[in-house]
Parts: structure tokens; C-alpha cells; sequence
């Protein structure tokens, strides 16, 4: 199975807003293990339906340290969230680059898995960072979006800089 291209920031099709999944089908299952084999291929802990081109509500995240542990969000809400969380990010639409966001430290998340059933879950940590950042992406924001004005142009600077390296 190919491995599905990951966009890259600066690329507008990173901004678009991702519509709900409204039918849960065969179709939804092969694109969650496609969004899988990828993410764990990159290698990455997420990876959003945005970032693959493809505009519907999706995420994949699996933070465990053995690679064993995968959460598939469709249609995820945050109905509470509480503390601060000031972990480093990184981002595979945004190679190299790795900075601090500020994120509540815990989420409650209402979502639906690929066969339609809905779940709650209640995370901390890694995972709830994680959860926001991609949840961020579903609505067309990358999380370098958060940081100051002078630290984003020094991170377009790098990547036109990585950009022409590999030209
Ligand atoms: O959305 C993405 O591009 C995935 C991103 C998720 C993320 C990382 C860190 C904090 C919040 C969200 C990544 O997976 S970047 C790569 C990464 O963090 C990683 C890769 C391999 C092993 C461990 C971490
Ligand atoms: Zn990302």
C-alpha cells in the first residue's frame, strides 16, 4: 500500500476546513489505515486528515513508546479542558522545526471510531496535546500559527531554506 503524501507548510491546502465524516464506510476504514501506516511510517505520534489533502474530520494519533496504542478521533469535540500544558511540538507538515504552545494539559474528547461508535476519552499529557494540535489542523491552523510573528518568519525562512537544499 503506498504511503500517502504529507503536506508541507507553507502549502494553502493546509488551511482548508475539514467537513464531518456523515457516512462511516468502507471507505473511512481504508483512509484511517492508510492515515495509520503513514503516520507510524513518517515516523510521527498524529497525523490529520488535512495534512494528507483529504478534508473530512480524521485523526490518527498512537503516542505509546512501543507504537501499539492507535486512537482514531472522527468527528472529535472537546467538551472540557483544564490546566496548562507547555509541551514542545513538532509537526510532519512542518519538518525540523520544533517549538513550545501553550495547551490545556487535560481534554475531554467526544468523538466516533471508524465503525461509527461513539466514545468518550478523557486524556492528559502527550496525548492531549496531541489531540489539540491535530484537532487544530481539521480546522486549517498549524501549530508555528501560534507562535510569534518574528518566530514564523524565521520558520518560512528555514523551510524556503530546506526547500532550495533539496531542489
Ligand atoms: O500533526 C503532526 O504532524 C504529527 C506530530 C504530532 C505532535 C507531536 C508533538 C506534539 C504534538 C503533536 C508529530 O508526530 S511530529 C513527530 C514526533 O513528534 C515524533 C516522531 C517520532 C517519535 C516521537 C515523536
Ligand atoms: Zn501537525
Amino acid at each position: 500500500m503506498p504511503l500517502l503524501n504529507i503536506l508541507r507548510y507553507p502549502d494553502a491546502r493546509l488551511h482548508k476546513t475539514a467537513a464531518p465524516i456523515t457516512v462511516f464506510d468502507e471507505s473511512l476504514k481504508k483512509l484511517v489505515n492508510d492515515m495509520a501506516e503513514t503516520m507510524y511510517a513518517a515516523p510521527g505520534i498524529g497525523l490529520a486528515a488535512t495534512q494528507v489533502d483529504l478534508h473530512k474530520q480524521v485523526i490518527v494519533i498512537d503516542v505509546s513508546e512501543r507504537r501499539d496504542s492507535l486512537v482514531v478521533l472522527v468527528n472529535p469535540q472537546i467538551v472540557d479542558a483544564s490546566g496548562v500544558s507547555d509541551i514542545e511540538e513538532g509537526c510532519l507538515s512542518v519538518p525540523g522545526v520544533y517549538d513550545i504552545v501553550q495547551r490545556a494539559e487535560r481534554v475531554k474528547v467526544r468523538a466516533y471510531d471508524q465503525n461509527g461508535n461513539p466514545f468518550t476519552l478523557e486524556a492528559q499529557g502527550l496525548l492531549a496535546v496531541c489531540i489539540q494540535h491535530e484537532m487544530d489542523h481539521l480546522k486549517g491552523k498549524v501549530f508555528v500559527e501560534h507562535l510569534s510573528q518574528l518566530k514564523q518568519q524565521r520558520v518560512r525562512a528555514k523551510l524556503a531554506k530546506q526547500l532550495r537544499k533539496s531542489a
